[in-house]
């Protein structure tokens, strides 16, 4: 019997649905005696080295998992579940690892070429895992049996990476071990090991789309005990540590859903124009007023309805989008938790992509009508319980971000600007993103932002908060002339706060969330492009991974968007790590395919998987 051990720690329901959709049966390890039980045993490490280690030893886990790994029978981790087999990590110092592997987990460097180039940290997206072992227990010998491409084919298949950790390829220590290493700006790191009976990816197998499934499929189909003498290095070990010059991280296109209730009381794919997402004024309308995101009242017209949710992204998770994200873009009107059908519809989703999964929308501190008080934290569990690998935070993220410079204004740095420069004693730890990040790892933390421009007429001034934030538009556009600054909003921009995008995409990095979703109500359902002065404002501003979003109409607008200024670099080289669209592939005016075919040619590294 297969055994998956769950520490409680994140999104485990992915790997139990890929383990059912490829038509295997496992049960879940209950106690230390059922690992004695297992006849292979699967864990899937999500979260951080120490509590995981921590959680491993409270339940009396450690002493048989190593009488497990040492019995020789199949054993196989994933991410968190690749580092705890080494001696330890240094997200933990001197928290002891299970000791299988030699070396010490350390973490990605932010800075490459002397510093001169900065790459974000987590490593957050595809890559690809260059094939250096294989083995012969009977029959042909090939990488095939580890699931991987054959590496004399040449193909290439792409795997789904999270993380800020990773245990370097170091030729002395590993040869035994590496199975495949990756690159991720000039370091090459293991990112998957082998050895007899042990098999484990830092990358996740069950949110690798197909090429991912296929792993999962090789290691259950695998009928018992692999002999290490078997095992054959493909490739000379010092040449695997020598780093291409290019990594194969590709650049991510997400497929976007904005969720809400039509008028009959239906959930439904609906999209917007700067976030007016009901039918123009020429549709049949009632007489009935409603609050417009343009904080305008009008006759309520319909919201437009452009497909059921699951159908919807089973299609883009189909077409190759590399990640899909739902929005509950009318969640500020109640309790997440109340809101049953956004998780219903996740755990739907969950069941047929796999492919990473966002949901945003009302996750913050709330209570519910019976006085019971919901924390922020408690409503993403109940999302990751469902199937998400991330989630997204609207409007809380620009309340905490007031919140932490009214705390840094009483810390006595009212004279500082800079959020990353606020020191500890103003961060309250209680807000969602703090909350979310400390339980799950800051890349499970996406925060949305709204932002809107702020046109400065001549002889006005910017107030100096904002001075970082001033943008003029591009010679020879329609801009000319124009100077503005971009301000944020909340509520699905329906109230404007004083807050520019750079303060809140530095203070949310303070705060500890790991990526940005950045929108814009100006560009929004308009096909105009992205909005690229903000973009590059944005991810000029952090270290985190962006995604830019609003306004792709066509292809060429994702290479536009991802288009570094130095020609001598490799294309998309330092700019956002993700595209995120929604109009046109709901309209098919431009499918997903025709999106990363356009960037292949024009030289970006892209996840390109056969249908
Ligand atoms: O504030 O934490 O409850 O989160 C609410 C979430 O809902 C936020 O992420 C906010 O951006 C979103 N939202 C609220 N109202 C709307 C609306 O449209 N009326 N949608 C809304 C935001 C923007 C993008 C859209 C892109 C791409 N939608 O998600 O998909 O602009 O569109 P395009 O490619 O068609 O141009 P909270």
């Amino acid at each position: 019997m297969l055994y998956l051990l769950d520490y409680g720690a994140g999104n485990v329901r992915s790997l139990a649905n890929s383990i059912t959709k490829l038509g295997f049966e496992f049960k879940w390890v209950q106690s230390p005696e059922d690992l004695q039980k297992a006849d292979k045993l699967l864990f899937p490490g999500v979260g951080a080295f120490g509590p995981a280690m921590q959680s491993i030893r409270d339940k009396g886990y450690a002493e048989p998992l190593k009488q497990y790994i040492a019995s020789g029978k199949p054993y196989m981790g994933i991410c968190i579940g690749l580092q705890t087999l080494f001696e330890g990590s240094d997200e933990a110092p001197g928290v002891p690892g299970l000791g299988v592997v030699p070396g010490i987990v350390s973490s990605f460097s932010p800075f490459e070429n002397d510093g001169k180039d900065k790459k974000s940290v987590p490593q957050m997206g595809w890559n690809t895992a260059k094939v250096v072992k294989t083995r012969n227990d009977g029959g042909d010998e090939d990488a095939i049996k580890y699931g991987f491409p054959d590496p004399k084919s040449g193909e290439q298949s792409h795997y789904y990476f999270v993380h800020s950790y990773r245990a370097q390829y170091q030729p002395d220590k590993h040869a035994d071990w590496v199975l495949t290493t990756t690159q991720y700006g000039s370091e090459v790191f293991l990112s998957s090991i082998q050895r007899g009976n042990v098999f484990a990816t830092q990358f996740h197998p069950e949110k690798s789309g197909r090429a991912g499934l296929e792993l999962l499929r090789a290691w259950l189909s695998h009928p018992g005990t692999i002999d290490a003498s078997k095992e054959r290095l493909l490739l000379d070990p010092q040449q695997v540590a020598v780093p291409q010059p290019r990594d194969g991280l590709t650049k991510r296109i997400v497929a976007c859903l904005d969720v809400r209730s039509n008028d009959d009381g239906d959930l439904v794919v609906t999209k917007g124009e700067s976030y007016d997402v009901r039918e123009k004024a020429d549709a049949p309308a009632s007489t009935e007023v409603v609050a417009e995101a343009s904080g305008s009242s009008s006759p309520k017209r319909k919201v437009r309805n452009l497909g059921k949710p699951v159908d919807l992204a089973t299609r883009y998770y189909l077409e190759g989008a590399d990640e899909v994200t739902f929005l509950n873009i009318t969640s500020f009107r109640s309790c997440a938790l109340q809101d049953q059908p956004m998780l219903s519809l996740l755990e739907a989703a969950a069941a047929k992509i796999f492919v990473p999964l966002t949901i945003g929308g009302g996750i913050k501190d709330s209570v519910d009508p019976d006085g019971t008080p919901r924390p922020a934290k408690e409503v993403a569990d109940a999302y990751f319980r469902a199937g998400a690998d991330k989630v997204s935070i609207g409007s809380e993220a620009v309340y905490a971000v007031e919140e932490l410079y009214a705390r840094a204004a009483q810390n006595g740095q009212q004279g500082e600007l800079d959020p990353l420069k606020f020191s500890d004693a103003c961060l309250t730890g209680k807000t969602g993103i703090e909350t979310i990040s400390k339980g799950y790892g800051a890349q499970a933390v996406v925060v949305s932002i709204d932002p809107r421009r702020v046109y400065v007429g001549q002889g006005e001034t910017v107030a100096a908060a904002h001075a970082a934030c001033v943008v003029e538009g591009i010679k020879g556009s329609e801009d000319e002339g124009k100077k503005w600054w971009y301000r944020c909003t909340v509520k699905g921009g329906r109230e404007d706060r004083d807050v520019d995008v750079v303060q809140l995409a530095r203070g949310v990095q303070r705060l500890g969330a790991g990526e940005v979703l950045l929108n814009s109500i100006d560009r929004d359902g308009s096909n105009k492009g992205f909005d690229r002065q903000l973009v590059d404002l944005v991810r000029n501003a952090v270290d985190i991974p962006v995604i830019a979003s609003s306004g792709a109409g066509n292809a060429d607008h994702f290479v536009d968007v991802f288009a570094n200024a130095d020609a001598s670099k490799p294309q998309g080289d330092g700019t956002v790590e993700a595209a995120l669209a929604a109009g046109i592939f709901h309209r098919n005016e431009c499918s997903i395919n025709d999106v990363k075919t356009t960037l292949a040619s024009n030289g970006f590294n892209v996840r390109i998987e056969a249908v």
